[in-house]
């Protein structure tokens, strides 16, 4: 954590289970194909990455969770770092948790949601990779999972449906987010 870059900047992270898609909404959403490295081998991104967008705004791509061999202790498995400093980084502004559309809210992404609502850290649910599923699938996906969600305290209510391969609700995400960048005038 004290390696950790100090800004005064508003931060927005991204945190899911490997693969799920985190580096290539951070590529969609700032319109570079190639600045968060997307991989095929999930538990690629093992450091916290920050991507500052003209001195208002830091994006933060966090190593994925849920990859670990062990089946119990999915938190703990994460990697430390990327727990504390969801818990304890005081620019951050909202953490957006991905999860893959195809799948819906996993064991090891409960338990995540479970920790971000007693640590009162405000989180963001986005589906990924909607590109994969027909709209009949997708809107009970997105039912469902606003359902679970009225269980989970620090979740924002509405649910972002997102593909960073064909573009749909990158821009919905993109508006959403500009609204917690700085508005410039302090830096
Ligand atoms: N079909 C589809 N594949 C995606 C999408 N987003 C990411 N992927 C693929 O999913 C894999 C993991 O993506 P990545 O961004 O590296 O995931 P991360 O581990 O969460 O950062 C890569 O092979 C991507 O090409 C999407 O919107 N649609
Ligand atoms: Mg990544």
């Amino acid at each position: 954590m004290a390696g950790l870059p100090v800004t005064a900047l508003p931060e927005i992270a991204f945190a899911g289970r490997s693969n799920v898609g985190k580096s290539s909404v951070i590529n969609a959403l700032t319109g570079h194909s190639a600045l968060a490295r997307t991989s095929n081998t999930p538990g690629r991104t093992q450091q916290i990455n920050f991507f500052e967008l003209e001195q208002r705004l830091m994006l933060v791509d966090l190593p994925g969770y849920g990859y670990a061999k062990a089946p119990k202790g999915v938190v703990k498995a994460w990697s430390g770092l990327a727990e504390d400093y969801l818990k304890g980084r005081p620019g951050l502004r909202r953490a957006a948790l991905l999860i893959d559309a195809r799948r819906g809210f996993m064991a090891s992404d409960l338990a995540v949601m479970r920790a971000l609502d007693v640590a009162a850290v405000s989180y963001l649910v986005i589906l990924t990779k909607i590109d994969k599923l027909k709209p009949a699938p997708l809107a009970r996906r997105l039912s469902e999972c606003e359902s679970a969600l009225k269980a989970h305290i620090a979740a924002y209510p509405l649910i972002l449906a997102t593909s960073a391969r064909s573009g749909q609700g990158i821009a919905e995400l993109r508006a959403h987010l500009g609204a917690l960048a700085s508005d410039g005038a302090i830096h």
